[in-house]
């Protein structure tokens, strides 16, 4: 699938995003020291932990069972063709071998670099690989400290009295992403978190990392948040779009209602990227996980608006991926096994939305997702005479296509009568030519 019916000003700028629109589902992984406390990877900032207590965790940290190749081989099975793995989140630890910083992995009694394990492993399942860079950082004592009001805390309450250079931090911050764009060999991903209130763009000095980072990984893509935030996420600025409006738009935990366009109309590229339970990273508490239906649900929904969905696993202190995670990632590979070619390498439909589920389509592949199983024969409106034939996507097997008894009825309708399955289908129609 070409990128032609995405934002010519976006598939201009950087014809990378095809295999990203093609993949359309990726692993999100939050790891860091915060997966000790086990409540949430914001626990520092929601605690107001000071950095003497925080510092306990950093010296503890030893992932004794740290394997990317478990976590790739979970991903791959899953059917992710990408994941994206912190390298530093807020708290400002870095899980790779920064020569900027003492603050980093291979000071802990991990003693490795983690980011470089990470590439290499899910490299060698095949699987692209992305790096989030957390623009927000509470160790650093030159990032501005947090005001006392509505905001959480941006910066470290520590640091409040202290004069802090903020062009400093913007030094190490931009000198660490060149070291991640150099030292780990081709990086498919570069996802920055997060823009907020006036700090956003030329605030983090956006189209010098920008260039910096086109210039040092040519192929990479890069998500909107040097200039969006939360709320903002679904956006992108195409016409005269700056050097870092980013090349994928990044809604979190929600789909937008018609997918994403442009002033103009046109699509972009944009990725959703959820949580399985309430939290990014790991919350031992927190048990409430969505199901796989759910999940397969979203997926759809996400393709058949034009959008990717990246799915967040969250690993513990001792570098594993919780279980009941695991065990929805390989809910979701059953489903994927079967169906995975009405999501790789589609994109909205030509259709309009049918009532009782979703169509997603590649090329002359339409494919119908069945998700109301209340409804009895499936009318297809409008599409009768479109249709050449109808397959249930799961085993290949024939589905009738039965004119109505009384076209007058439904004109140009097509029913296809359910067979003892039912419910829950996923049908191909090959189209014409
Ligand atoms: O504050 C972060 C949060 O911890 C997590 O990393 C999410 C993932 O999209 N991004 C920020 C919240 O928008």
């Amino acid at each position: 699938m070409g990128t032609d019916r995405i934002n010519p000003l976006i598939a201009e700028r950087t014809k990378n995003t095809e295999w990203f629109l093609d993949a359309r589902f990726g692993m999100f992984i939050h790891w860091g020291l915060y997966a000790i406390p086990a409540r949430g990877e914001w626990v520092r900032n929601n605690e107001r932990i000071s950095n003497e207590d925080y510092q306990i965790y950093f010296d503890e940290f030893e992932p004794v069972n740290y394997d990317p190749g478990v976590w790739a081989i979970a991903a791959k099975e899953a059917g992710m063709k990408y994941a994206v793995l912190t390298a530093k989140h807020h708290d400002g630890f870095c899980l790779f071998d920064s020569k900027f910083t003492n603050y980093k992995s291979t000071n802990t009694k991990a003693g490795k670099d983690l980011v470089q394990a990470f590439v290499e492993a899910f490299r060698a399942e095949g699987i692209k690989v992305g790096l989030y860079y957390s623009l927000l950082d509470w160790h650093h004592e030159d990032y501005p400290a947090y005001s006392d009001s509505i905001h959480p805390m941006r910066g470290n309450s520590e640091y409040k009295n202290k004069q802090h250079n903020f062009e400093g931090y913007l030094d190490y911050m931009h000198e660490q992403i060149r070291e991640l764009c150099m030292n780990y060999g081709t990086i498919d991903i570069m996802w920055f978190d997060f823009s907020y209130d006036e700090m956003r763009g030329e605030k983090w000095r956006a189209t010098e990392l920008i260039n910096m980072v086109r210039s040092l990984q040519p192929g990479i893509i890069i998500n909107n948040r040097l200039e969006a935030s939360g709320e903002f996420a679904g956006t992108i600025k195409t016409r005269n779009p700056s050097v870092s409006a980013g090349d994928f738009a990044s809604p979190e935990q929600v789909i937008p209602s018609k997918g994403l366009m442009d002033e103009d109309g046109n699509s972009i590229p944009w990725e959703a990227n959820f949580t399985l339970n309430n939290n990014w990273g790991y919350c031992s508490a927190d048990k409430s996980y969505k199901t796989s239906k759910q999940i397969i649900r979203k997926l759809v929904e996400c393709v058949s608006k034009n959008g990717n969905m990246l799915l967040n696993v969250g690993p513990n202190a001792k570098g594993e991926i919780p279980v009941e995670s695991l065990s929805i990632l390989k809910e979701i590979g059953i489903w994927m096994k079967h169906n995975s070619k009405s999501i790789y390498h589609c994109e909205k439909s030509q259709f309009s939305k049918p009532e009782w589920g979703y169509y997603t389509q590649n090329g002359k592949f339409l494919y119908a997702h069945i998700f109301d199983p209340s409804i009895g024969p499936l009318a297809l409106l409008g599409l009768i005479n479109k249709i050449k034939k109808a397959r249930l996507i799961s085993d290949g097997s024939e589905i009738k296509m039965i004119k109505p008894w009384n076209t007058n009825d439904y004109p140009d309708d097509a029913f296809i009568n359910f067979g003892p399955k039912g419910m829950e289908e996923q049908f191909t129609f090959s189209l014409p030519d």
